[in-house]
């Protein structure tokens, strides 16, 4: 899926935006009946970039109603038709790439170079990937006939827009289901494009609807009866509110919640390639990632070789315009995030942690914040406990492997983590061990279609990805012989 693609700085002039953006449903742009809508801000420059449409309960009722009636088509549909518009949304995103790219990072604030080669990339992958199953969905669940769950309700966060559209509508759109998409109020605009896209692919009207909005939006899109299946990806809060609300009704569910990730690395580990690691796992997106190594946990014997590296690695790092393909640390997504996470790291400091920042400078304008790292923390602060979301690492030793272990552990969340050894054995130890849906060894934030990705304990349920993504989207009839 290598994209050709070089944007450069000044490319935001090739995308266009619209002045306002409407909803998406049953196959056309319609204005919310609430009349009301929203801005979405660039964070790098705190402008607004275009009036988006706020969808209420009674547009949510539309998309719904549009759902459903697509539903008899689509699910009627041959896997292998279905599979050939989703082929063309791979191809299509494919083509258009550079726009895609720019317009997330532009309403995101994430660097330009991880939109063009991760975001964009991996959401093409993803639509390839499903397609692949679409026609092959007998071979998936062998002896059993798959049916599609009905309309689905996604809502999505703000920190992979395109990418979190494309891991929920792909395996869904695959199975026959239809959808009601709600992206994060902070980043519409991809999904909005994505919307063209999937129209301009064939996708028949109403198979995908999107309602743009806040959380009431989202709310009203959970509390609504024509929902057969809700896929939620966000806080952990919203995600146990939602499994309340649901508790009671027979709306199936998956949610991708929160996360405080262990990044172990051992003294046997490749330290160059482990210093690169810690940096991707922690720094990429901002720290804006569910699954971040977020807590450090270095083995005792190499702490202060391996700290000194990473803070000499760490004043390289360059912080600012993400329109600029040599930026490796965006603009933090919103005011409240960088407000969330200025809040925690003062609280690092007051518990007594030691603070380490490059001293570079950031842009005068904009939302951003320097990659920092914390030492001397210990478990109980609140920078080891609680997902600061940002670009912050909070630094823990351990002498054996069994220590690494309790304190990778030692945590309600349960998403990933990632072992740095060469020794192939003791990855295998770890993995058994540790209480995460992901292991990683010697890399990390690695994401592939064909691996399923998800959480236990507060990170939530199901995977999405791989044929286990498919599972949530699909009931399974029992084929007897008679
Ligand atoms: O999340 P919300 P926020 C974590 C991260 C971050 C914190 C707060 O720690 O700092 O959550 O972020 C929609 N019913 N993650 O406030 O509110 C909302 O409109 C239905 C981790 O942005 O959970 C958006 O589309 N939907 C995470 C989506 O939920 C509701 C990614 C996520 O927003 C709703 C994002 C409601 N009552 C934040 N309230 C991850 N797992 O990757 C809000 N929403």
């Amino acid at each position: 899926f290598d994209l050709e693609y070089a944007p450069a700085p000044e490319s935001s002039s090739v995308v266009s935006i619209a002045d306002s953006y409407s909803l998406f449903i049953g196959g056309a742009w319609v204005e919310p009946r609430s009349g009301r809508s929203f801005t979405t801000t660039n964070p790098a420059t705190e402008e607004g970039l275009a009036e988006v449409a706020e969808a209420d309960a009674d547009d949510v009722d539309d998309a719904v109603g549009a759902a459903r009636a697509a539903l008899d088509e689509w699910s009627a549909w041959s896997g292998r038709d279905r599979a050939k518009v989703l082929y063309r949304v791979a191809r299509v995103i494919q083509e258009r790439a550079r726009e895609l790219a720019v317009l997330e990072t532009i309403d995101g604030g994430k660097p330009i170079k991880e939109s063009r080669d991760v975001d964009v990339p991996l959401a093409a992958a993803h639509f390839f990937y499903y397609a692949g199953w679409a026609d092959k969905l007998g071979y998936a669940f062998p002896g059993r006939r798959p049916r599609p769950v009905g309309v689905a309700g996604q809502i999505i966060p703000w920190n992979f827009p395109l990418l979190m559209a494309s891991w929920k509508l792909a395996p869904a759109l695959a199975a026959g289901n239809t959808v009601v998409l709600k992206p994060a109020e902070t980043t519409p605009l991809t999904a909005l494009v994505l919307a063209e896209i999937l129209q301009e692919a064939g996708l028949p009207d109403g198979a995908v609807n999107i309602v743009t909005g806040a959380g009431e939006t989202g709310a009203a899109l959970v509390a609504h009866p024509g929902v057969d299946k809700i896929a939620f990806t966000g806080s952990t809060e919203v995600g146990k509110h939602i499994q309340r609300e649901l508790a009671a009704r027979d709306t199936r569910l998956t949610l991708e919640l929160g996360g405080k990730a262990a990044n172990i690395v051992f003294e046997d580990a490749a330290i160059d390639q482990a210093v690169e690691g810690v940096v991707n796992g922690i720094y990429f997106n901002q720290g804006h990632v569910c699954c971040a190594g977020s807590r450090l946990l270095v083995q005792e014997s190499i702490a202060d070789a391996f700290l000194d590296k990473l803070k000499r690695r760490l004043d390289t790092l360059r912080v600012g315009d993400p329109l600029d393909k040599n930026t490796d640390v965006g603009a933090i997504n919103s005011l409240a995030q960088l407000d969330k996470i200025e809040e925690l790291v003062a609280a690092g400091v007051a518990e007594g942690a030691e603070m380490y920042q490059p001293q570079c400078a950031l842009p005068e304008r904009g939302w951003f914040h320097r990659p920092t790292l914390f030492t001397g923390v210990s478990l109980s602060h609140r920078i080891a406990r609680e997902e600061i979301f940002g670009p912050v690492l909070s630094v823990l030793t351990f002498r054996t492997a069994e220590e690494a272990v309790t304190k990778a552990n030692n945590t309600p969340y349960g998403l990933s983590a990632g072992v740095w050894t060469e020794k192939g054995s003791r990855i295998l130890w770890m993995a058994d061990r540790l209480k995460a849906g992901v292991v990683w060894a010697n890399t990390f934030n690695r994401f592939d279609p064909t691996s399923p990705f998800g959480g236990f304990r507060e990170s939530g349920f199901g995977r999405e990805g791989g044929r286990h993504g498919l599972e949530p989207y699909v009931e399974l009839e029992d084929l007897v012989a008679t």
